[in-house]
Order: structure tokens, then sequence, then C-alpha cells
């Protein structure tokens, strides 16, 4: 396959790693856990997994010789830049603990393991992929490990394989199969450790003890590459408003972390639109008054960031979202039997009063997607909703309405963009690259310590990759009791902006001036080579988060 003339260089970038992991390495045990909540119910669930102690990993001079293992893996859910170099860095480990240990994945998701699809990853096939962007070497998929049945025929083949650990690299509910899967090998003494690692672009599978997922930094400096590019474009022409819709299912990590990187004059942050209980027609005035208010000093032009889950955090579409959640699940085949024309009222009339009074004011398309086929986590697949053009043609009318009663005095011409999947496979950035190599590295070395339901981890990211700390956490350690199906299940819980945290704080000092003013910045593109200071910079993001910390 030709490789372009970056390709053909960065496969010569070589990982930075812990000074921790470039050795033969020592478990160091912490304390017991806890679950983040409902710690009696999550026990319960887990009776072998849950209250394992954290670990870290330290430097010891002699090794003692371990035997071969084989190793299956797996990619899960949507593409973050750097999978690739998990299963690198997971290949090298293994390979460190024994030269004879064997790697396999699992093709296309999870769906893999079930159905017994695989290939065996060797040294030219790792060689081909290392640094790269993208989940090609084995794919991805969203089936969801959950049934018994499924993970007996997994069983199967990791037997027939004789692999004794399995990898699974996912994002939230990922990995909270990964812990189901491993809590269920425990129980049946099935001989095989189960190992999650925190993915994700959209940043929220973090929390105290997991600094941030991978993906994140590399999509991130992505789009804010080419809102740098917007921003310039719309600063030069100054006659386009530019609503765009940034990936991120369900927080506004994305959103923040690119607003904090280019300063647009609006970006919306779902979580506080939430806490502020706040309506859509109260989003919608509060960018028809920043659009006048830039007019009046004749600035026809602006940049807004919507997040993509904004639509389900507002307090009253959200209530609805929960309750069709339930209605749909419990009679998935009589709604599906209906013709299309008739499914809008079908919902109307089975809803309760208040929610149905949100869903009949939602405009037909938005209402449509809210009763689409869920994911297979029962997520409403926001991606397909054209937030950014509701709120443009909202904020058109209410400036409509402004300029008839003498508010208003200027020209509102839109453009629409939806950045998500242009950063998903991405090339990783240095950070991510590095971050990557040293998960899947840590994994292996899990693999070795003959742990289980452990997340691999490594903190201290701000600091040079050398000086970060490598371990493992129990995953029950992250979950409480959600409802999901209309069921209450263990599920690790999502992280959320912080409306108390550093970068919205931070954030929250500065929109003002932003909204006004145009003090937009330009990012550029991610740089794989040059001085640390533009190569190797982690996320505005965990920059923040981090600034007081002390090495
Ligand atoms: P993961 O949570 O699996 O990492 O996926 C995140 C994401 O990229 C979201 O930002 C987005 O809403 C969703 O995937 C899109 O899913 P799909 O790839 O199935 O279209």
């Amino acid at each position: 396959m030709k490789k372009s003339a970056l390709q053909q260089a960065r496969a010569a970038y070589r990982p930075q790693m812990p000074i921790v992991l470039t050795g033969a390495v020592k478990v160091v045990e912490g304390k017991p856990t806890q679950s983040v909540a409902d710690q009696e119910a999550i026990k319960q669930l887990f009776p072998n997994t849950y209250g394992l102690p954290e670990i870290t990993f330290e430097k010891v001079s002699v090794s003692e010789p371990s035997k071969p293992i084989n190793v299956g893996v797996i990619l899960s859910g949507g593409q973050a830049p750097g999978g690739h170099n998990v299963i690198s860095g997971l290949f090298d480990g293994i390979k460190t603990i024994n030269k004879d240990s064997r790697l396999y994945g699992f093709l296309m998701g999870p769906g893999g393991l079930v159905d017994h699809k695989y290939k065996e990853l060797t040294a030219d096939i790792i060689d081909e992929y290392r640094n790269t962007g993208g989940f090609d070497i084995i794919g991805s998929g969203r089936t969801k490990l959950e049934t018994k049945e499924q993970f007996d025929k997994g069983l199967e083949i990791l037997r027939e394989l004789d692999i004794k650990a399995l990898v699974i690299i996912g994002g939230d509910d990922s990995n909270t199969n990964a812990a189901i899967l491993a809590e269920y090998y425990k129980a049946i003494d099935a001989g095989v450790q189960v190992i999650g690692v925190p993915k994700t672009i959209d940043g929220d599978l973090k929390n105290e003890v997991i600094e941030t997922s991978f993906g994140f930094d590399t999509a991130t400096k992505v789009y804010s590459e080419v809102i740098g590019n917007i921003q310039r474009d719309c600063n030069s022409a100054k006659k386009y408003w530019h609503f765009i819709k940034l990936m991120g299912r369900s927080a506004s990590h994305i959103a923040l972390e690119c607003a904090l990187q280019c300063q647009p004059n609006i970006c919306i942050i779902s979580e506080e639109v939430e806490a502020k209980n706040m309506t859509l027609d109260q989003v919608v005035d509060e960018i028809a008054q920043a659009v006048a208010d830039r007019a009046a000093q004749g600035d026809n032009y602006g940049v807004v960031l919507i997040p993509e889950g904004l639509i389900e955090f507002i307090p009253a579409v959200k209530a609805l979202i929960a309750e069709l959640n339930d209605l749909l699940a419990a009679k998935a085949d009589e709604f599906a039997a209906l013709a299309p024309k008739d499914q809008r009222q079908w919902v109307i009339e089975h809803l309760s009063e208040e929610n149905a009074k949100t869903y009949a004011s939602l405009p037909e398309g938005v209402a449509r997607q809210l009763t689409l086929d869920r994911d297979p986590h029962g997520n409403v697949q926001v991606s397909l909703i054209e937030t950014e053009k509701l709120l443009s043609e909202m904020v058109g009318k209410r400036l409509k309405e402004m300029a008839e009663a003498g508010k208003y005095n200027g020209k509102y011409s839109t453009m629409h963009h939806f950045f998500g999947y242009e950063g998903r496979c991405a090339d990783p950035s240095n950070f991510d690259a590095n971050y990557c190599y040293g998960l899947g590295f840590t994994a292996a070395c899990l693999i070795a310590a003959g742990v289980t339901g452990y997340m691999s981890s490594l903190r201290n990211l701000t600091f040079a990759p050398v000086n970060w700390v490598a371990g493992g956490i129990p995953i029950t350690m992250m979950m409480n009791m959600e409802r999901r199906h209309g069921e209450m299940k263990p599920v690790i819980q999502k992280a959320l902006v912080d409306l108390d945290g550093a970068p919205f704080r931070k954030f929250v000092k500065e929109r003002e001036g932003w909204k006004k003013n145009t003090c937009y910045t330009y990012p550029g593109p991610i740089q794989y080579f040059g001085p640390a200071e533009v190569a190797d910079q982690p996320s505005m993001t965990l920059v923040y988060e981090q600034k007081n910390r002390k090495y």
C-alpha cells in the first residue's frame, strides 16, 4: 500500500515511555477500593471483583522469567486516535514478558469474539500500524457483550486459542461490559483475565484515577484546527454566522476544549444548560441577543460551538427522552408495526401530558430522530440530530421578531458544520501516541500481574511521559447504578463537564469578552515534529485540571 511522506516519517516515531515501564516491574497494591456510589448493590453484583486494590508498578532491577502468554484484543465502539498504538504497546509488552507470547485480534468489535472471527497479530502487521490513526488493524463494532450465551461462546474460542487474557479497548459502556465479563469468567473459574483500556474522543470516561480517555487530545486538536480556519475565514469575509456542532454524544468536553483553544464568540455547554434548567427558547434567546449586540457594532458575523448532546440536556427534552426510552423498550413491536405517518401521534398518545407537550412542540425532524433506533447500549443517536440547523433557524426567527420590535438591525447569513468523524481517525498526536502505547504496555504488565477486572491507567499526564505513573484501577470502583432500557443496571459513571472545575471556570471568566469582541485564536494543525511547546502539549482541559499539581 502506498504511504504518504508523513506516514513514512511517523512510522519511525518511538513513543516516549514512563521510566517505570522501561525495565522489570513489581506490583505495589494500594488500599481496597469502593464503587463511586451504590456500594452495596455493586458489591452484590460483583462478588469476585469488587473492592480490589488500586495497583501501581515500580521499577525493579531483576525480572523473574515468565512463561509465554496468549492474549486477545478487541476494539469496541467509535474510533479514537491511538487505538493502533494501544495494540502495539500491548504487543511489545507481552513480547517483553516472553518473546513467544502471541496476540490475537478479534475482528469488528466484541462481535468478533462471539462469532469466533479473529486474526493473529504478528510483528510485521503491528509494524504497519504503529503511530497511525484508525481502528482498521482489526476493525471495531458496537455489539454489546452482556449475555451468558455470548460470554460462553467467547470462552470457546479463547480456550481453542489458549488465550489467558482479553484486553477490551472501549468507552464507558464497553468497559462496563469488560467488568461484567471479568466477573463472570472469575466466577466460573475460566482462567481468563479481562483488562480494559479507556478510549473515547468524547473525554467522558475519566475520574479521579483515570485522568483522560485516549483520542480526546487528537480529536479536539483536529477540530480546533478547522474551527480556527473557519474563524479566520469568518473574520476575513465578515458575512456569516457559523454554527458548528461538535461530536461528544453526551458530555460537552470536546466543545469546551475547542472553545478554550479557539475563543469563539459563543460555546454552549450542555451541562450548564441543564444546571440552569434552561429551555430551548432561552438558549435561542441568548444566541440571538449576542448576534444583535455584535450587529449593533457592525459585526454581522461570528462563530457558535454546539455540543452534539445538547438536546438531551435540555431538562424538558431529557425527561421526554427518559420516558420515550422506557416506552419504546416496552412497546417496541407495537411501535415498529405502525406506518411512519402514524408514529408521531401514537407517541403523543402514549406519553404523560407534560412530555407529550414537549414532544409535540419539537420540529418534525427532531421528534422523529428521538424515536429512531437506539444504539446497542440504549443511547439516542444524537450525532444524527441536526442541532446546528435547528438552533440557527430558531435564532433567525427570533431575530426577525427583534427586528420588528426595533431591537435588531443587521444581516444574518448562516453556515452549518458538523465536526466529528473528521477527527476520530487522525494520526494520534504525540500525546496520544505516547499515552496509548503506554496504556497498551501497562495492560501487558497487568496481565503479567495476574489481575482481572482492572483498567489500564497512566497518571500525572501533564508531566513529561517519563514521569507518568503506570498502574491499574479496579473497574468496579468507577461504577454506580443507572436506569437503562427501563431497568437499573451497574454502569461506569459518565464524567460530565464539572461546572466547578478549572476548565469551565476559565471559560466562564473569558466568555463575555469573546462574545462581544473578536478574540479568535488559531491553533493550526497538529505538529508531530518540532519543539515540545508546539508538538507535545496535552489538552487545555488536562492542563487546567492539573494546574496546581506538583511533581
Ligand atoms: P464511543 O463512546 O464509542 O467512543 O463513541 C463516541 C462517538 O464518537 C460519539 O462522539 C458519537 O456520538 C458516536 O460515537 C457516533 O457513533 P457512530 O460511530 O456509531 O456513528
